[in-house]
C-alpha cells in the first residue's frame, strides 16, 4: 500500500496489496464468504483501490458516514461530500460480524479485494437521501438507485486490493491516478485543467475547454466518466470515438484524454467538490465547473433539483480547501455574427444568438434531421448517427401496465397482430402468463418475487430492442419503482413506451374471466392485484388506455397511432 507526495495532487492512497501479498490474500480469501460486487460498486472499488478516493481507505465507517452525510467531512474533519458505502442484502450481513473479513468478487466471480468488516449498520434511507442529494424526490437517479436498488445493510472497513477490475475497452485511455500523475511529470505539465463529461462533446466544449486551459495557462486533461452516468446516456462506447475525433481538434501537446470508471451520482454541488478531489488526486490543479454541474435534471413538481449555479458557489466556499482551483463557466452560446461560440454573460445586446439544448439535439438524431455545422463536427455526428440511428431503425419495447383482467393481454395480442402485419421488426410478446410458465414457473406474488419476475422481463426486452426487435411485454407489474428500473434499462437500448391500461377495478372484478377475483375475495388467493396487494397508478406513462368501452381493436389501433406519432413506426 503506498503513499507518496507529489508537488500537486497531495498523498495517494493506493490500497492494493504487493505481490506476493496479493498471492496469499487469494489463498485465504477461499475461506472468505463473498459477495459479487454491483455494477456500481465494481466503480466504487476500482476508485478506492487506485487511489482517485484518497484519503479513502476502504467502504465508509459508520463514524465517517454520518459525518458525511452531516457535515460533508470524514470523521477527522476532512473535506468529503459523497457517501461512499458498501450496501449488500439482509441475508449476506446475518453470515457477517464485525471483525470478519470477506471477499469482494466481480460478476465473474474475480478476487479483487477483500473487506475487514469494522462496521455493521442498517442506514436511514430517507435521511441519507436528503442530507447528500438534498430531496427524497425519486426522479433524482441517486435517490431512486438508493431507495430501490441498493441494499438494507451497510457495511464498512478497510480494503485490501488483490487485483483491479478487469476492462476490455479502450485499456490504452485508462490510467490510475499514478498513472496519469506519471504522463503529467513525464510531459512537462506543472499545471493542468481537468474537463469533467458524460456527454459526447461538441463544438461549444471544445471551445469551453479550450478557453479555460488558456486562462488557466494550463494543459487541458478531457476525462470523461465511463462508469455508470445518468439514464438514457449515450452509451460510453460510441462516446469515446467521438472524443478521440475531438482530440484532434485541439492544438498538438497541449490536450489529453483519459477515462474515469467513476460511478456519478448526479448530486449537483456535492458531486462538483467530489469530481475536484477525484481530479486532484489525478494530479491536476484546475477543475471546469460549468452550468448544472452533475445535474439530475428536474424534479416530480418539474423544478431543478439544483440551482444552475450552485455547484461553483459550494465550491468557491470550499475552494482553498480543496486545493485545486475551479475554473467557473457559464453556459456557451453560438454568436451567428462572429461566427463563434462565447459565454452566455459575454454576448453584446442585439446579437443573434444560437444554441441546441441537449433534448434539441437527440430529438435531431431520432428523427434525423439536420444537425448545422456550427454545433458540431461532422465526424461526432456520423459515429452519434451510426450507434443512434432514427427511431423508426431502432427497437423499442411496448411495457403494458394494469390490473388483472384489464384487458392487457387482449390488446397485446392484438398489436402484435399490427405489427407482424407492418413487417418492419421481429416482434416478441411476453405476456404475464408466459413468461410466469417458461422464465418465472418459480416465483409466487410476493413484492420480492413479482419484482423479480418483472426484471426478468426486463432484462429480455432490453436485448430484444438491442438488437433491433420489438419486445411487448404484459405483466400486471404493480410496482412503480420496478417499472421505472425496467424503463432505465430498455432507453439505454431503444425506445419505451409505457401503456397503462386503466380499466377500473370494479369492471376487471366484474369481468373476472379466469375466477380469480372471486377467489380473491374469499381468501382462497392471497396478495391478489387490487384487492389484498397494492397496485401504483402509473405517473407518466406514453398512453392510458382505459378497455371499459373501447374495443382490442381500437385499443391497438391507439398504440399504432401513438407509436408512430413518436417515429417507430412509418
Ligand atoms: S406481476 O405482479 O407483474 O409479477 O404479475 P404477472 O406476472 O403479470 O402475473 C399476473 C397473472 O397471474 C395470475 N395471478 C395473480 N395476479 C395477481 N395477484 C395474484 N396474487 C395472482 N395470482 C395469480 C393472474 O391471472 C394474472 O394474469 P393477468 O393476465 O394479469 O390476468
Amino acid at each position: 500500500m503506498g503513499a507518496y507526495k507529489e508537488p500537486h495532487g497531495g498523498v495517494l492512497k493506493e490500497l492494493y496489496l504487493g505481490e506476493s501479498a496479493a498471492e496469499d490474500e487469494q489463498q485465504r480469501a477461499r475461506d472468505y464468504p463473498s459477495w459479487d460486487l454491483t455494477p456500481r460498486q465494481l466503480c466504487d472499488i476500482e476508485l478506492l483501490l487506485n487511489g482517485a478516493f484518497s484519503p479513502l481507505e476502504g467502504f465508509m465507517t459508520q463514524a465517517d458516514y454520518d459525518a458525511v452525510l452531516q457535515s460533508m467531512r470524514l470523521s477527522d474533519g476532512t473535506l468529503w461530500p459523497i457517501p461512499i458505502t458498501l450496501d449488500v442484502s439482509q441475508e449476506f450481513a446475518e453470515q457477517i460480524d464485525s471483525g470478519a473479513t470477506f471477499a469482494l468478487r466481480d460478476q465473474e466471480g474475480v478476487l479483487v479485494a477483500t473487506l475487514e468488516v469494522s462496521d455493521k449498520w442498517v442506514p436511514d434511507k430517507t435521511a441519507e437521501a436528503q442530507q447528500a442529494f438534498g430531496s427524497t424526490d425519486q426522479l433524482h437517479p441517486a435517490v431512486h438507485y438508493l431507495m430501490n436498488v441498493a441494499g438494507p445493510v451497510y457495511l464498512g472497513g478497510k480494503l485490501r486490493g488483490v487485483e483491479p477490475p478487469t476492462h476490455y475497452d479502450f485499456r490504452l485511455l485508462r490510467d490510475s491516478p499514478a498513472e496519469l500523475r506519471g504522463r503529467f511529470r513525464k510531459l512537462g505539465w506543472r499545471k493542468v485543467v481537468a474537463f469533467q463529461t458524460r456527454n459526447p462533446l461538441h463544438r461549444a466544449h471544445q471551445e469551453l475547454t479550450f478557453r479555460a486551459a488558456r486562462e488557466a495557462e494550463a494543459n487541458l486533461l478531457i476525462q470523461p466518466v465511463v462508469g455508470m452516468t445518468k439514464p438514457g446516456d449515450v452509451d460510453h462506447y460510441t462516446r469515446v470515438r467521438c472524443y478521440e475525433h475531438v482530440l484532434a481538434e485541439y492544438p498538438e501537446q497541449t490536450t489529453t484524454l483519459s477515462l474515469l470508471p467513476l460511478a456519478m451520482r448526479m448530486a449537483g454541488p456535492r458531486e462538483a467538490l467530489w469530481h475536484a478531489i477525484i481530479r486532484k488526486n489525478y494530479g491536476c490543479t484546475h477543475f471546469i465547473v460549468g452550468r448544472d454541474h452533475a445535474g439530475p435534471g428536474d424534479d416530480s413538481k418539474g423544478e431543478p433539483f439544483y440551482g444552475p449555479y450552485d455547484a461553483q458557489d459550494l465550491y468557491r466556499e470550499h475552494e482553498q480547501e480543496l486545493d485545486i482551483s475551479m475554473v467557473p463557466f457559464q453556459m456557451m452560446v453560438y454568436v451567428e455574427d462572429r461566427a463563434e461560440h462565447v459565454p452566455a454573460n459575454e454576448t453584446r445586446q442585439g446579437e443573434k444568438i444560437l444554441n441546441i439544448s441537449g433534448t434539441e439535439f437527440r430529438r435531431r438524431l431520432q428523427e434525423g434531421l439536420d444537425i448545422p455545422e456550427w454545433f458540431s463536427y461532422p465526424k461526432v455526428v456520423a459515429e452519434l448517427r451510426r450507434s443512434y440511428p432514427p427511431r423508426h431503425k431502432q427497437g423499442f419495447t411496448v411495457f403494458f401496465t394494469g390490473l388483472s383482467g384489464s384487458g392487457k393481454s387482449t390488446i397485446a395480442n392484438a398489436l402484435l397482430v399490427k405489427l407482424l402485419e407492418n413487417g418492419d421488426r421481429r416482434v416478441t410478446l411476453l405476456d404475464g402468463d408466459i413468461v410466469r410458465k417458461n422464465l418465472s414457473s418459480e416465483l409466487g406474488f410476493s413484492k420480492e418475487h413479482r419484482d423479480l419476475n418483472i426484471l426478468r422481463i426486463g432484462f429480455v426486452a432490453t436485448e430484444i430492442t438491442k438488437n433491433g426487435g420489438v419486445a411487448i411485454c404484459a405483466p400486471i407489474a404493480p410496482y412503480a419503482a420496478t417499472r421505472r428500473r425496467v424503463r432505465d434499462v430498455v432507453e439505454s437500448a431503444g425506445g419505451f413506451v409505457e401503456v397503462h391500461v386503466s380499466t377500473p377495478l370494479e369492471v376487471c372484478e366484474q369481468r373476472d374471466r379466469k375466477g380469480l377475483y372471486a377467489k380473491a375475495r374469499a381468501g382462497i388467493i392471497k396478495e391478489f392485484t387490487g384487492i389484498s396487494d397494492p397496485y401504483e397508478t402509473p405517473a407518466n406513462p406514453e398512453l392510458v388506455i382505459d378497455t371499459s368501452g373501447l374495443s382490442p381493436e381500437l385499443a391497438a389501433h391507439r398504440i399504432f397511432v401513438k407509436l408512430e406519432s413518436m417515429g417507430f413506426i412509418r
